[in-house]
């Protein structure tokens, strides 16, 4: 058996409450599966657009300062698996975790969905440039890491229906994270975007890194398109 130090990143802003209400979930469970993890928390600063994939990006590299982690699991704030055999771990394929929530009665909600919770090693990662930085605002980006994913040759693999299961708690939709009508049209042109687009044109800058004892919060400005 091998174990592996996995990197947990987490997308965020202004959802304190359901960060608190996650880490009480998530650290047993974590710790019960008998995991070596870090968990990582990455605050957009400022009032701009949300940016979910490049928040992504920017925890890959932040905790690879930190420790030369083989997997990284990414998870939205608000879901929190039911199921203790849903391993955070990494696989021969990148995986789609959050495959049954109850948000959509325990149903995927397309056969390609990619949202909520993924995990990828660190050479899967790699190889797909990491995440797109250009998906401002809600909706897309989950599905342009899936086609980045097979566009580069993977398939993506997923617990089963019962162990898949999440909650996910229920929240109005967030300020400055309308849906963006542009998003969808970008998913056209992944294939041709996608060695431009991602970690090797990141740019954030790190405003501050918050050592708590149950995770860090590194707080960033990702730059958006209007500042
Ligand atoms: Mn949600």
């Amino acid at each position: 058996m091998y174990f592996f130090q996995v990197a947990i990143i987490v997308p965020f802003r202004n959802r304190h409450e359901h960060l608190k209400h996650w880490l009480y979930y998530i650290h047993p469970i974590l710790i019960r599966q008998q995991l070596d993890y870090g968990v990582y928390v990455i605050n957009q600063d400022g009032e701009g657009v949300f940016n979910r994939a490049k928040l992504m990006n920017v925890g890959y590299l932040e905790a690879m300062k930190e420790y030369d982690y083989e997997c990284f699991v990414f998870s939205d704030v608000d879901l929190v698996p039911l199921d203790d055999r849903n391993l955070y771990k990494c696989f021969e394929n990148p995986r789609h975790l959050a495959v049954a929530m109850d948000k959509f009665n325990f149903h995927l909600p397309y056969q390609t969905y990619f949202g909520g919770v993924s995990s990828l090693s660190k050479q899967q990662f790699l190889k797909i440039n990491g995440c797109p930085n250009t998906y401002w605002g809600w909706g897309g980006e989950d599905d342009d890491i899936y086609r980045r994913i097979v566009y580069r040759g993977m398939s993506i693999s997923r617990p089963d229906a019962m162990t898949g299961k999440y909650k996910m708690v229920r929240h109005e939709r967030d300020k400055h994270n309308e849906p963006n009508p542009k998003n969808p049209d970008k998913l056209h042109k992944t294939k041709q975007t996608m060695d431009e687009d991602g970690l090797n044109s990141l740019n954030y800058s790190v405003k501050e890194i918050v050592k708590d004892i149950l995770f860090t919060f590194i707080s960033v400005d990702i730059q958006g398109p209007e500042s």
